[in-house]
């Protein structure tokens, strides 16, 4: 008989994979999480991910789709009666996405660096990433989430900044979404934290400083 159910290869620290655990929850949909070492794949995760074997992984019935954002969008059409994530209507989709690509392409590829940067080039690179949050941030003018009034696909593609971002300033030194610089950014983190399904999906903030003070140690003395 085909395997039932639905099934969740993470990383307790992926800003990925809670994108996924974030979906299923909003729609209620009960799911089994299997946390990988990524430093050593479980077999499962690399025969159902051969192409690029990183998490998050869905398992549908015992059917495996990789891409965070690719598993948001199906978990929505798979479960269309819930909780909506994408918008109804056709052309706010397309704005959903693209701003979606634009947060994935642009702005964390901007603010990665500020991990493994210091001094003044530490100061470009938070510059360049602020201005990159600024457009991204023209997106909840006007709005609570970057969904409207609810927790949209924008909010959950780019959710992670929210808790994240602020273990990497504090890791780095660094000071990137402020009160002044991005002021609705800042109030949307305060708000998208505060949503009962989000905060009872956030990675220890403790155990990720740790984890990042030991990659940011690492990464400098490389
Ligand atoms: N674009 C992918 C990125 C996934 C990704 O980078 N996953 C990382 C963890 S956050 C991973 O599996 N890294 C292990 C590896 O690259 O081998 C997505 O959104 O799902």
């Amino acid at each position: 008989m085909a395997e039932k159910g639905v099934k969740v290869f993470g990383m307790w620290a992926s800003p990925m994979a809670v994108r996924v655990e974030w979906a299923l929850r909003l729609k209620g949909v009960e799911y089994e999480y299997i946390d990988e070492d990524l430093a050593n794949k479980s077999e499962a995760l690399l025969r159902y991910n051969p192409v690029t074997k990183k998490i998050p992984v869905l398992v549908h019935d015992g059917k495996p789709i990789a891409e965070s954002t690719v598993i948001v969008e199906y978990i929505d059409e798979t479960w269309k009666d819930g909780y909506p994530i994408m918008p109804a209507d056709p052309y706010e989709r397309a704005q959903a996405r693209f701003w979606a690509r634009f947060a994935e392409e642009k702005c964390n590829a901007a603010l990665y660096p500020i991990f493994a940067t210091t001094g003044e080039a530490q100061r470009k690179v938070v510059q360049e990433a602020q201005q990159l949050l600024k457009t991204l941030q023209t997106e909840l003018e006007g709005k609570k989430f970057f969904g409207g009034d609810a927790v949209g696909y924008l909010d959950i593609v780019v959710g992670w900044y929210a808790h994240w971002l602020p273990v990497i300033e504090e890791v780095s030194g660094a000071s990137v979404v402020t009160e002044e610089e991005l002021p609705l950014m800042k109030a949307w983190f305060d708000r998208f934290l505060a949503v009962d399904v989000i905060k009872a999906t956030l990675p220890d903030r403790d155990r990720m400083l740790a984890l990042n003070k030991a990659r940011r140690e690492q990464l400098l003395s490389a």
